[in-house]
Parts: C-alpha cells; structure tokens; sequence
C-alpha cells in the first residue's frame, strides 16, 4: 500500500522555523491569532481561564499534554525578551498558572515549561506564552 500521509498537524522542523521567521517578520506589536482565541471568535479547548490569563490545548501538541498559557492583555509583552519591570506581577502569574494547570492535568511525575522569543527560539506567535508539556519522558537538551 503507499504510505500513509503525514498528518497535517505535524510540524517539522524546517516548517517551526519558517513560520517563527515569518513571524518575525511582521509587526510585534500587531494583533496575533491568540486575541481571537481570547475573545472566543475562533475555537480553542480551554482547560483553565480567569480574569487575568487563559490557559489552552495547543493545536499541534508536541507531548500528550500541550497547553498554552497566556495573558489575556498582552500591554507590549509579545515575548519575554520585551519584558518590563511592570511585567513582573504577570509574568510570575503566567508561572503559577501553568503548576496550577500540570495539577489539573495529573502531571504528578514531572513537565516542562518552554518560553520561546524570537526566531533563533522559534518564537512563531508575538503574544507572550507559556508552553506546558508533559505525559511523556522529556529529554535534554532541547532541540
Ligand atoms: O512557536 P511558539 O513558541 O510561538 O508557539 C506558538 C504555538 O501556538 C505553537 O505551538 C502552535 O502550535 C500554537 N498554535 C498556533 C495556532 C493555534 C495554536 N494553538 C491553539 N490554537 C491555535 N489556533 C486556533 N491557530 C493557530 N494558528
């Protein structure tokens, strides 16, 4: 038989840079997909959200357990690279959001946290963002 195409949500690694390089290349500031998920005008499966920050399965899940943490005002934060002093208090919450999340998600044995910025990161949304991975053995270094 011919072998089965690759699902469409798969992402190499070539395709991670192209978009973090085209991503770099508008600008910052500007409006990015997650200001819809925010506002619900296109779908997402939210798995925690409060008055401050949303929390969100990714839709190209690189481990069991993917979610996205966000701010739900971005004030200027498209990356960790443009915090602020006045960041601080978010960015910490962002943080213990995603522990409250790896609770709620029973990752009990351990997950990672990844905060991409820029395109050598592979930063490909310019609205700061927390990734949560777990239900698999992760390893290191990182690619
Ligand atoms: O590459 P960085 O670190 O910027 O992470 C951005 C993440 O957003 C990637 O892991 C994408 O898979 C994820 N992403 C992109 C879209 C999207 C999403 N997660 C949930 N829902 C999404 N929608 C509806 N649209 C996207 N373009």
């Amino acid at each position: 038989p011919p072998p089965s195409p690759l699902p469409t949500t798969t992402t190499t690694m070539a395709s991670e840079k192209e978009a973090a390089l085209a991503a770099a290349a508008t600008p910052s500031d500007a409006p990015t997909i997650f200001d819809k998920i925010i506002k619900k005008e296109i779908p997402s499966t939210i798995v925690y959200e409060d008055d401050k920050v949303l929390a969100f399965r990714d839709i190209n899940p690189q481990a069991p357990t993917h979610i996205l943490i966000i701010p739900k005002v971005k004030d200027g934060l498209t990356g960790l690279s443009k915090a602020e002093e006045r960041h601080c208090e978010i960015l910490g919450y962002l943080l213990y959001t995603a522990k409250l999340v790896a609770k709620q998600e029973g990752l009990d044995d351990g997950f990672r946290i990844v905060i991409n910025d820029g395109p050598k990161g592979c930063q490909s949304v310019y609205h700061i963002h927390v990734h949560l991975l777990g239900g698999r053995q992760m390893t290191w270094p990182a690619g």
